[in-house]
């Protein structure tokens, strides 16, 4: 039977959630979003795990390790979505699905943020939905189990 454990990861900084640039990133903490991933997981039946590092190598490690325990995996990669080679690699060699998800709509911002490099081994993006991005994600996850 498949996995019904999804594993929620969130990237560099977004443990200052609530505290700056509320205009672009919302007013919610981190812990209001996870309370409602946890809650929307509960309404739907499933397990989650979230886990937040400011570490490209640490999310790197989750990500490997991830098939062990989750069926499939929820990134906001944060900057790392613009520069990180290695976090695409590591979702590329899982055989689980990653879903990308951004608070903000990076096509809509600079033009540094408008390439992902981690779009390119996920299943799909979703961008621009603020913590309702998540909840989406954890849809699409679902769908994916
Ligand atoms: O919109 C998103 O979810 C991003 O992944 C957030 C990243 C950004 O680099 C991506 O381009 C888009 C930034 C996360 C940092 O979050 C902060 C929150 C509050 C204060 C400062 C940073």
């Amino acid at each position: 039977m498949a996995k019904k454990k999804i594993l929620v990861l969130h990237g560099p900084n977004l443990n200052l959630l609530g505290k700056r640039q509320p205009e672009i990133y919302g007013r919610l903490t981190l812990q209001q979003i996870n309370a409602q991933i946890r809650a929307l997981a509960k309404e739907l039946g499933l397990n989650v795990e979230v886990r937040q590092s400011n570490d490209e190598g640490e999310l790197v490690t989750w990500i490997q390790q991830a098939p062990k325990e989750f069926g499939a995996i929820i990134l906001n990669p944060a900057a790392y979505t613009h520069t990180s080679i290695a976090l695409k690699d590591a979702i590329s060699a899982v055989e689980i699905p990653t879903i990308e998800v951004h608070i903000s709509n990076i096509h809509k911002r600079e033009e540094f943020r408008k390439h992902s490099f981690v779009a390119e081994a996920a299943v799909g993006q979703i961008t621009g939905f603020g913590a309702q991005s998540y909840l989406l994600g954890l849809r699409a996850a679902a769908q994916q189990l």
